[in-house]
């Protein structure tokens, strides 16, 4: 795809519009191009931008609505694209996903949501706004593998550990691997917490978790 493609989804999330950012997704499935490219050249960077210029004061609230409307329009788009990869893959581990208490941003968490999904992960996403003690009790429904937590505010970080604390609390920590994420979230930050991961990407995400479950697996054989 060329390179102005990639940029006319760029543009579309900065403008926050939601149709263009559609039809840019649907000419992309169309031309066969990957659904990771268009979200990860076209749409994503988009919203670096948005966040860059929201910082520096030269967007505002309502603005970044926008934006994040036009990056769901194309992520119902891709979405399912990406899902289809997953279909016929054995189950790879279960998930518990969610976005920290007080925290509702959903994007970056759903996108690894649907990573895992499409390398034949079980995903179970408990949206935004989750509370340890609620991770904690699906993990224990569930029999979850992994609690991956995302965090996208230096505000709500801190309840990142408090995922930590309640599994440890309900004597769920030694079954269950913690993956943590967000844009200000650090390998150091998991570390500080006491997380067995970090993933600074979707990608990157699937990787770890797949490390994650090949542990498991040694420790249990
Ligand atoms: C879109 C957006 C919003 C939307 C969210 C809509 C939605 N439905 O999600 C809205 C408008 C609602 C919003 C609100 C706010 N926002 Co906002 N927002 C953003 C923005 C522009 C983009 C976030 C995004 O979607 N990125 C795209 C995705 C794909 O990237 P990502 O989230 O980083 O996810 C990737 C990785 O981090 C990782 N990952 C993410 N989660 C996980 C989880 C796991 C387990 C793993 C392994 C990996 C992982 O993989 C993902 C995919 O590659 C960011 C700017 C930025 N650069 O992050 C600001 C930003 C996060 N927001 C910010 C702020 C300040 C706010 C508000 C407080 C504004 C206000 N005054 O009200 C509120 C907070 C509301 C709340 N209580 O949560 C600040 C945070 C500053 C800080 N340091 O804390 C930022 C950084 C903007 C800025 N530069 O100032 N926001």
């Amino acid at each position: 795809m060329p390179d102005d493609h990639f940029s006319a989804m760029r543009q579309s999330i900065i403008d926050g519009a939601p149709d263009t950012a559609s039809s840019l997704a649907r000419e992309a499935v169309a031309s066969s191009i990957p659904p990771i490219d268009a979200i990860n050249k076209g749409f994503v960077p988009g919203m670096h931008d948005v966040g860059e210029q929201f910082a520096h004061g030269q967007m505002f609230l309502p603005d970044m609505m926008a934006s994040a409307e036009a990056m769901r329009a194309a992520m119902a788009v891709l979405d399912p694209e990406l899902k289809k990869l997953g279909t016929e893959r054995p189950r790879a581990g279960i998930v518990v996903l969610g976005t920290t208490k007080g925290d509702i941003h959903e994007i970056g968490k759903i996108l690894v949501g649907t990573m895992l999904t499409a390398h034949g992960f079980q995903v179970h996403d408990l949206g935004v706004d989750v509370a340890g003690e609620k991770f904690a009790a699906k993990a224990r429904e569930l029999k979850a593998d992994i609690v991956g937590v995302s965090a996208l505010l230096t505000t709500t970080m801190r309840n990142q550990k408090g995922v930590v604390e309640a599994l440890e609390k309900e004597g769920l920590r030694s079954q269950v691997r913690v993956v943590v994420g967000g844009a200000p979230v650090t390998r150091r930050w998991a570390e500080e917490i006491g997380a067995d991961g970090y993933a600074k990407d979707a990608m990157s995400a699937v990787t770890l978790a797949h490390e994650l479950m090949q542990q498991k697996l040694q420790i249990v054989s």
